[in-house]
Parts: C-alpha cells; structure tokens; sequence
C-alpha cells in the first residue's frame, strides 16, 4: 500500500472532492446498481450510481431537445444512456461489426458514433435496454469496462495495425496495455451479465492496481508511428511515440501531461500538449504505462476535480520531477528522448496498399455519425452509411478499424472484392464530395446528447464547412487541407485546442476561435476572437484565408502562416493559453 492511499485510508474524506468517497463506499463499484437496474418506475438511475456507471462505460443523459416540453408537461426528462465501448485501438472484426450494427439498431438510436478516441458510442439506450444491449456486444468479446470514469480508458494507436509489421507491434502494445490496466472488480459482470457473487478478497487482490480509491481523474494513453499522429498523441495523459530504426521498432519516447480540458473563464485550467521526459525500451512500455498511471494516482489532486487531471500533477512537479519520481517507481532510470518528426495527423482515405502489398480502404466518415439519412436530409441526402457498411461487412472477412479522426478503415481486402466494395459506396451514396479541409474536420457530439454542451458542434459543422469550402474554392485553396474542429464546450471532446482553426462553444450559436494550432499535431492554438457568431466568424477567416493563398510560403500550412505573419502568437504549451 502507497502512503497516499494508506494517508486516504487514516484520514476523513470530507475535504476531498465527494467523488472520492462515493469511490471508497460503492463496494468495489457495485454501489446501488443492483437495485437501479430493478427499479422501473423511473428511466434514471440515483444521483450517485450515474458516477459509478461512468467506470462501467455509460452515461446518464436526457433529450435536451424535448427538455423543455416534457417539463411543461411535468414529466421527467427523457432520460436514457450513451454507451461507450472499448476497443482498443478500434479494431474489430466484421462479424463483430454486425453485431454492434444489431445493436444499434435494437437497443439504442438506431446509429452507432464513432469517437474521437478510436471506439463506438451508443446514443438514446434506455434503462430497460441497458442488460441486453451490454450482453449482446459483450457475447462479441467487446465490453464497455473502463471506457469512462476515474480509470484508464480506451488505448488508441495506429488506425491500421494490417499496414506493416510495426504498426501491428504497435497495436499489440496498445492491447497489452488496455487490458493490464482494466479494472479487476467484477461488479460490472454480476450486475450486467448475471454472475454470480463470489466472496470478495481483500483490496490487494480485488483491485491490486487502483485499490478501492480508483484514479483522482480520468487517464487516457495514445501511441502513434511517427511520420503519422493520427491519434494526436500529445493530447494523452500518457503518450507513446514510436522509435524505429532500420525497420526495427526499438522503443518509445515517453510524454506525460497531455489534455484539453479547461473551462471558459478560469484561467488555472488550460488544455496542455504533453511534455516528452525520456524514451524506453519496447518491453519497458507496459512497465511505463503501469508505473506513470501509479504516480498520477498517487500524487493528483484529489480535493478539486477541475485540477485532478496528469497535466496538473506534471505541472505541479515539474516535468523533471515528475520523470524522477516515475524512475523510483520503476526502479530503473528512463532513457534520453530519441529525435522524430510527425508530418501529419490525418487519416489515409482512399484505396491504398500495405507494406505486405494488401489492399486497405479508408472510408471518410463526417463527424464519426454512422447511420442512414433520408433523402430530404439538407446535409446529407440520402446517405446509407449504414446499410452501405452493413453490406460490406457481410462479404469482408478482415478486420475494420475505428480512428482518431472519426473515421473508419476497411482493412487488408480480397483485391476480388475492390470492385465490389467500390459499387457498394457508390449505391448508398456512402460518400458526398470531401474537399481536404473537410476529410480534415472534426466535431465533438454536443446537442442533443451531451449535458455540457453550450452550443451546436456535431449538427452544424457540416453547414459551417459548406461556406468555408466556398471561400477556401473562391481563394483557390480547394485541393488544400486546413484542420478545423469544432466543440460545442471548452472540455476539448474534438481537441480543438489542437486545430489549426478550432471553435469552441460558447453560447446557443456563438463560439471562441482559436487559431495557430500546427498541421502535425504538436502546437497548441490560442484564442482570436471571443463569443462570436457565424457572421463575424465568416468575417474574420475570409480575408485571413484570401491572404494565406497570396502570401503563404511552399509547403506552409495555414496554423503556421497565421503564427508567421503575427495574426496570433504560438501557445507556451497551454500555461500562457489564457493570455491574448
Ligand atoms: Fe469527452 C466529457 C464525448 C473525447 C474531454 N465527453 C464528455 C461527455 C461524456 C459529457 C459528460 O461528461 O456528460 C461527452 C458525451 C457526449 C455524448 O453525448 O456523446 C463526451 N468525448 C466525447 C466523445 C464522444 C467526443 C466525440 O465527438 O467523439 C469522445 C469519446 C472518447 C472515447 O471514446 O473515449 C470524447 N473528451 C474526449 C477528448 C479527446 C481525446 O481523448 O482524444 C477529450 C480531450 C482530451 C482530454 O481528456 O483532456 C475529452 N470529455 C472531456 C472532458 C474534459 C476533461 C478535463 O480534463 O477537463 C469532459 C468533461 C469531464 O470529464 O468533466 C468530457
Ligand atoms: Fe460535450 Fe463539450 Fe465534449 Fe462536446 S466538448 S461532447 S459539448 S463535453
């Protein structure tokens, strides 16, 4: 037992923040779920249990579009569950895709969402639903353990492990880490799946990394294969950088401390892009990942939740420090970081072959949002993304991958089946026009799901990218990519703390903009103008972008421009992130 959980243990929980003792007294996670799950006069679960089912990977939400009806109405909220999955690194096979398809269309929404870290989300699954839909994918070998809540969560790496040798190695890493991290608790079992309870052992046994305080915060790992950062691995708590050297994989580069996290007004929270404290050997990283989560739990903040986070802890000790009290837990001392260079964090979409010579399609998915869309949708008329990947599934037999960017890889494909699978995009319209700056987009979910959304991100994006894409044709710009993501709060769900042009929601139709983030994913961007609306927002890009087709050097993407010309000044990795 470390001394801060034997100093937790001695000391009263009351001026820490209630999270902890709901952690300490819910049985290992077990809390009153039981009992929830059985009560079906109301469509929630209590107070307390909707923080518990986060560590079992389900939200409590409610229609934020009917709320006010239903409350003139006096009925309760409509209230059902968002369910995260976890797959590490987004690979699953198409057996597996059909099912999770069956899923959606059974027990929740009737669309599955892809994430902006590599799995599916569920939307609109209602209580009675909870127990079959969480059965049914788990009788796939998928679970939703530890997708969210005070644990590590969903490991994402490369979006195509089949693209070589190394990639695959990398993937594998990542699983080995999903899984030696997972909560060992088996509530989830017994109250979802029907296990019987056996006797409980002692802490040590029950839950011998996390103990019954769990982590002070979420945790998140990435790893990515440098020239790519399709996972934007600089915004993980932990991040992975691979080192290969003639065709070898020979290890990592270490960084700790990256997040996005901050809220409108406090200037002590900032996003923060993490900060690279020494490399280790292939068969260390397990051991790292371990031993970097211990010290985080150990040392975060647990009496404010806001600071609680790695990025807090590193900036509390120091990046130095930090690294030193991680060396006295491994027992060894970490290697000096190896020189690597990312040169883009996007996707390969298109056809394209593997280092074995296998074919690959990566299929551009707007925003993550898997589903069928009439034919009078404004935006997407007539979509069959769906029924179109539903189809492919059935006659694929390899794996199909999940990415950072919300999009999907069908991986390491029959050449037989190319032409098949080209009709098939093409008869459900599975795909519109994508200029780069769109393949280059991402929005986080927000209304009408998500409880902290202050404006519109997944549902007006796309509408915002039609006019952009017409400014950016207008400049003669539309063969090139910018990275715009947009949120609909500043907790960062799309990283735009990252995007070269980044929108954050402020209010019903108003949003921060933010610009000089890099196209490589390792620069932090900073506020431009605050609390601005469409038109404005339209205002001040069309002549910035106008004056980057004139003025903009070979090669140089806009995030870099803007910081070059001096229309906004680069970001000291989020401390100064405030600061105009
Ligand atoms: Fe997130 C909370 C959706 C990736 C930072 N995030 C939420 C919740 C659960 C809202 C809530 O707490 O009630 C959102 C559910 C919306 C809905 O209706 O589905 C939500 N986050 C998402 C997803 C689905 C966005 C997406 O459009 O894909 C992503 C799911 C990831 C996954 O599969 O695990 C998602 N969230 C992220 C990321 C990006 C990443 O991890 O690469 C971040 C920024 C990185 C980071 O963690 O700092 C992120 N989400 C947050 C935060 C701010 C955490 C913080 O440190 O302050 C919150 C709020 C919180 O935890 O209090 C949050
Ligand atoms: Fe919700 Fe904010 Fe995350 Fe968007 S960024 S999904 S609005 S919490």
């Amino acid at each position: 037992m470390t001394d801060i959980i034997a100093k937790l243990r001695d000391e009263s929980l009351d001026d820490y923040a209630a999270n902890e003792s709901l952690k300490v007294n819910s049985d290992f996670l077990r809390g009153r779920l039981m009992e929830d799950m059985a009560d079906n006069a109301t469509g929630a679960v209590s107070p307390d249990d909707t923080q518990l089912t986060k560590f079992h990977g389900f939200y409590m939400q409610d229609d934020r579009d009917v709320r006010d009806q239903r409350r003139k109405k006096k009925l309760e909220p409509l209230y059902s569950f968002m369910v995260r999955l976890r797959i590490a690194g987004g690979r699953m096979s198409s057996q597996q895709w059909l099912t999770l398809d069956d899923v959606a269309r059974n027990y929740a929404n009737g669309t599955l969402r892809i994430t902006t870290r590599q799995t599916f989300q569920y939307h609109g699954v209602f209580k009675s639903n909870l127990r079959a839909h969480l059965k049914t994918v788990n009788d796939a070998m998928i679970d939703t353990i530890a997708a969210c809540g005070d644990v590590n969560r969903n490991v994402t790496s490369t979006a195509n492990p089949h693209r070589s040798a190394i990639h695959r190695q990398v993937y594998d890493l990542a699983a080995e880490i999903s899984n030696h991290l997972l909560p060992r608790t088996r509530a989830y079992h017994e109250i979802f799946l029907g296990e019987e309870r056996v006797a409980g052992g002692p802490e040590e046994v029950t839950e011998p990394l996390y103990t019954q305080h769990y982590l002070p915060r979420k945790f998140k790992i990435g790893l990515a294969i440098p020239p790519d950062n399709e996972t934007d691995v600089l915004t993980n708590d932990l991040a992975f950088i691979a080192i290969v050297e003639n065709g070898e994989l020979k290890g990592f580069n270490v960084a700790v401390g990256g997040g996005m996290g901050s809220t409108h007004g406090e200037p002590d929270t900032y996003p923060r892009r993490g900060s690279i404290i020494g490399y280790c050997d292939v068969d260390q990283t397990v051991d790292v990942a371990e031993k970097v989560m211990l010290v985080q739990r150990d040392n975060g903040d647990r009496k404010n939740r806001k600071h609680a986070r790695l990025k807090y802890t590193v900036d509390t000790m120091g990046a130095e420090g930090f690294r030193a009290e991680l060396e006295k837990y491994l027992g060894y001392a970490l290697g000096e970081e190896r020189a690597f260079e990312f040169t883009t964090t996007g996707d390969i979409l298109g056809w394209y072959q593997g280092e074995d010579g296998q074919w690959h399609y990566g299929l551009f998915v707007e925003n993550g949002r898997i589903r069928d869309y009439a034919d009078d949708n404004p935006i997407h008329a007539g979509m069959q993304i769906m029924s179109g990947m539903r189809e492919i599934a059935r006659i694929h037999d390899g794996d199909i991958v999940l990415s950072c960017n919300q999009n999907l890889i069908i991986t390491s494909v029959k050449p037989e089946l190319r032409e098949q699978i080209d009709g098939i995009i093409d008869r459900y319209r599975m795909l519109k026009d994508v200029t780069p700056l769109r393949q280059h987009s991402i929005a986080c979910v927000a209304f009408p799901t998500c409880g902290l959304a202050m404006a519109e991100s997944e549902r007006y994006l796309p509408t915002l990218l039609d006019k952009f894409d017409a400014i950016m044709k207008d400049a003669g710009l539309e063969n090139d990519p910018i990275i715009v993501r947009m949120t609909g709060c500043p907790n960062g769900c799309g990283r735009p703390f990252m995007a070269e042009i980044g929108f954050v929601g402020k209010a019903i139709g108003r949003y921060n903009l933010y610009l000089g983030g890099d196209f490589t994913g390792t620069r932090l961007n900073k506020m431009y103008r605050e609390n601005i609306d469409e038109t404005t927002i339209l205002e001040e890009l069309t002549p910035m972008i106008h004056r980057y087709a004139k003025e903009r050097e070979v090669g140089e993407h806009f995030g870099d421009f803007v910081v070059r010309v001096g229309i906004i000044k680069a970001t000291e990795n989020g401390l100064d992130f405030h600061t105009a």
